[in-house]
């Protein structure tokens, strides 16, 4: 036992004073911008005004010189050390192909945006003054070289992607386009860059790993090093301030050591709304080197024993079931310099406003920073992961391709090992489907499927050996284990992707049609709010037809569906601001339609995450909060129908009722009151009783039924609930027929804005006539505690501000908005 361990002090950040240039341009001009690390050479010389916004109107096409071209990126730093001690340059997240050389010397090469590189110097480095050079050759070539080198065609899914064959990449899949995502294929560091002393060893990774029983847990952890000379040396860890140590032989080559100790009476993390989230700080240190993380303990377990259906799909943290309810998650920004820790932490803020508990980190995008994990592990959200694979083949037929993925998924899993949201390793999204999207594929089936099978292997062999305590699921969707089904149809068993009502111009209530065990992905466009378009168009483009907002919308045909499906369920708009309102009400009923279907049919199905959390730039999309992060509307009607506790009201057309069910999601049973009205067009408010009833928390609970009678022709059905301690209230309605079978009245509706006696701000607003999705303020950056509800006349609505946010977008004015007859 040592009681002083000393972390390292022999690491040099390299991250200051960078530039790029151009080499070997498509475009004539030389261009040399100052370079901040982390960062993308786009943003770069957007900052220099060397381009202009790629997100304004149809910039992008005109910007793929930039990657295209090649470029040298360059900085000098003084090393005042011995360069005769060993020294490694290690890079975090270099996007993508790049030649790295020190004063001339080249010293490695990257291949893959998600590998850590640790480059030695040898004898490169010099006392003094340094020249380091990352050379970034053009990815989009490299794609193009990689595809014709390989023996057979690889298709890659050429109606998202504009730029060819980014499949032989080991680079964001989205960053070729995607049917929401611009296509500037960036290029920079995102990571960081650090000259690292090392002296009898390298150390490379942490493996934590955790061990539960009866009020104990066994926490494992795991140094991957690489040994210079043999040695005997003291490994050492600092878990929240209780040091263990142990003395480990080294022997030159790569090898690894553990250390183990016990937590008694452990306080463990829990997913948002089931408990805390409790985190520690660990510091694994060894030969003067150190790596450190915050790190949670729980137990995760993937649930899929057989039941009367199929097989369950369900996850259990520390023994308890809990229903997921949350969305996919995509990069951040499609420019990587500007999703910062500030933009991320907005983002997933708002994901736990709307009360979500899980977030799926999408395969077509990145594995993202450190701190991206510990803010998840902070917040309660349980993150699903995909390994960054999405909607392609593969060329894993290629074994220096394969190469490169097996060390990807071994340096990620090791590295996200500790943090106590990590729920999932999922093998890819969308491959087994992609098998039969191609011409190529059809015809050989086996051909690509064996290639197909190659990759998953080396995926799950990894999880299998690391065994970092987080289970594997081979792909999203999919009906299970060797199983090549049809994951976005078969409702029995895996995860599901439902996309008919979007992608085949169902209607809403086809969501009724299936209860998925699990469903990953569905979802509904819409366009984002008249403040981001107004920041990427002239006046005149602001038409749903226009060429400008036809760039800014990915998926073909999409807006044309927005249109055609607003025309299915509201009267048509007047104005393009009310198509863009009616849009996100569109978009918004669609979710509530899913989700309140399948949160009452727990627990057969048990998690529902949308497609899509957010966007990568202004554009038409399925996300909830728009670029920037503002709220569309359907993400405070998610606020609502993702409550722990939701009561809903589901027709049941063959006998003429509509059913009310309770679902809860909270760890403790709960009575609730339930008062039941029907609200006529005109004002006429009828009540239909009221119910008690208690709520468990293992299924959903059928509370009572009503004919449509008793609801009447002109009539929605609108409810209200009361836990008995009045702790949880909620409302919600239900519309027999579509809006526009309505004749909706004109309201008056009155907003008053004041400050109340503790200084809070606090809206009022009335109506004289019934009002629906009314919403305040749509598209500003202050949040409010509900929006976009029912409002009645003599029921004034008082809300609160839930947060302030801070955008990139000037101010908007207050207005109110409401549906329109
Ligand atoms: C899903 C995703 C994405 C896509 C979305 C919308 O299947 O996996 O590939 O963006 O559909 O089409």
């Amino acid at each position: 036992m040592i009681t002083q361990v000393s972390p390292l002090t022999t690491e040099q950040p390299l991250n200051e004073g960078w530039s790029i240039s151009s080499l070997a341009s498509a475009q004539d001009a030389r261009v040399s911008v100052p370079f901040p690390i982390p960062g993308d050479l786009h943003s770069a010389l957007l900052a220099e005004e060397i381009i202009a916004d790629p997100y304004w109107r149809d910039t992008e096409t005109s910007l793929d010189w930039i990657h295209e071209s090649e470029w040298r990126a360059e900085t000098r730093f003084t090393f005042d050390g011995d360069p005769a001690d060993p020294h490694v340059l290690t890079f975090t997240h270099v996007d993508c192909q790049a030649i790295v050389s020190l004063n001339e010397v080249e010293i490695g090469r990257c291949e893959s945006q998600f590998l850590r590189y640790d480059f030695p110097l040898g004898s490169a480095l010099k006392k003094g003054e340094n020249r380091l050079v990352v050379r970034f050759l053009s990815n989009s070539r490299a794609a193009l070289s990689a595809c014709k080198a390989f023996p057979f065609a690889v298709p890659y899914i050429f109606w998202n992607c504009r730029l060819p064959h980014y499949n032989f990449l080991r680079k964001a899949q989205c960053h070729a386009g995607w049917d929401w995502n611009i296509a500037l294929s960036p290029l920079g560091i995102y990571g960081g860059v650090t000259l690292r002393r090392i002296n009898k060893l390298r150390l490379d990774d942490l493996l934590v790993r955790q061990h539960h029983e009866e009020g104990r847990v066994l926490v494992d952890m795991t140094i991957h090093y690489e040994a210079f000379e043999p040695a005997e040396l003291t490994l050492a860890a600092n878990f929240d301030g209780r040091v263990v140590s142990d003395l480990v032989t080294v022997w030159p080559g790569k090898g690894y050591a553990s250390l183990q100790f016990e937590v008694t009476k452990p306080r463990l993390w829990w997913p948002r709304g089931q408990g805390e989230q409790p985190l520690y700080d660990l510091t694994v240190m060894i030969d003067g080197l150190s790596i450190s993380r915050r790190v949670g303990l729980r137990k995760v377990e993937l649930v899929t024993d057989q039941d009367s259906v199929g097989k369950r799909f369900a996850f259990r943290i520390n023994g308890r079931e809990i229903f997921a309810r949350g969305a996919n998650w995509i990069p951040a920004d499609a420019l990587p310099s500007r999703a910062t820790p500030e933009a991320v932490r907005d983002l997933l803020t708002s994901a736990v406003e709307a009360n979500m508990n899980m977030i799926r980190i999408w395969g077509g995008g990145q594995y993202e920073e450190d701190w991206f994990y510990e803010l998840c592990s902070e917040l309660g959200l349980m993150v699903w992961h995909d390994f960054m694979f999405a909607c392609n083949l593969y060329p894993a037929a290629d074994h220096h391709w394969l190469d490169l993925v097996r060390r990807e998924a071994r340096q990620q899993v090791r590295r996200l090992s500790g943090y106590p949201c990590m729920t999932l390793w999922c093998g890819d999204n969308e491959l087994v489907g992609a098998i039969n999207w191609f011409e190529e594929s059809k015809r050989d089936r086996d051909r690509y499927l064996a290639m197909y099978e190659r990759l998953n292997f080396v995926l799950e062999e990894c999880l299998l050996e690391e065994a970092p305590g987080i289970p594997f699921w081979p792909s999203s969707p999919s009906v299970g284990p060797f199983n090549f089904g049809d994951g976005w149809h078969d409702d029995t068993a895996g995860d599901m992707h439902f996309w008919d009502v979007w992608h085949s111009a169902k209607d809403f209530e086809h969501y009724r049609t299936v209860s998925p065990r699990f469903c990953s992905e569905f979802g509904f466009q819409s366009f984002p709010s008249m403040r981001v378009i107004e920041s990427f168009t002239e006046p005149e483009d602001r038409n749903v037809s226009s060429p400008v907002m036809d760039v800014h919308q990915r998926n073909e045909g999409g807006n044309s569906r927005i249109v055609e499906t607003i025309a299915r369920y509201f009267r048509f708009p007047d104005s393009f601001a009310e198509m863009v309102y009616l849009s996100q009400i569109g978009q918004g009923l669609a979710m509530k339609t899913a989700i309140e279907f399948w949160r009452i049919n727990k627990p057969r199905t048990m998690g529902t995450l949308y497609w899509q959390l957010n966007d990568t730039w202004p554009v038409a999309s399925w996300s909830s909060l728009e670029y920037g992060g503002g709220w569309k509307l359907v993400h405070y009607l998610a606020r609502r129908f993702n409550a722990p506790v939701l009561v809903s009201a589901q027709p049941a057309p063959d006998e003429g009722l509509v059913i009310i069910h309770a679902v809860n999601d909270t760890p403790e049973p709960v009575a609730l009151t339930i008062r039941f009205e029907a609200v006529g067009m005109s004002g006429a408010i009828r009540s239909l009783g009221e119910f008690v009833i208690d709520v468990p928390t293992d299924r959903s609970v059928e509370v009572a039924s009503l004919t449509l009678e008793e609801i009447g022709a002109d009539a929605i059905l609108h409810f209200s609930w009361r836990s008995a301690n009045g702790a949880i209230t909620g409302e919600n309605d239900y519309w027999p027929k579509r809006p526009k079978d309505y004749r909706l009245e004109t309201p008056v509706i009155e907003a008053t804005e004041r400050t109340t006696a503790n200084g809070d701000t606090e809206i009022e607003l009335r109506t004289d006539k019934p009002a629906f999705f009314v919403t305040y303020h749509h598209g500003g950056d202050r949040l409010y505690s509900d929006n976009c509800f029912t409002l009645l006349p003599g029921r004034p609505r008082h809300l609160t501000i839930l947060r302030q946010r801070r955008s990139h977008l000037p101010p908007i004015t207050a207005e109110v908005d409401y549906l329109k007859g």
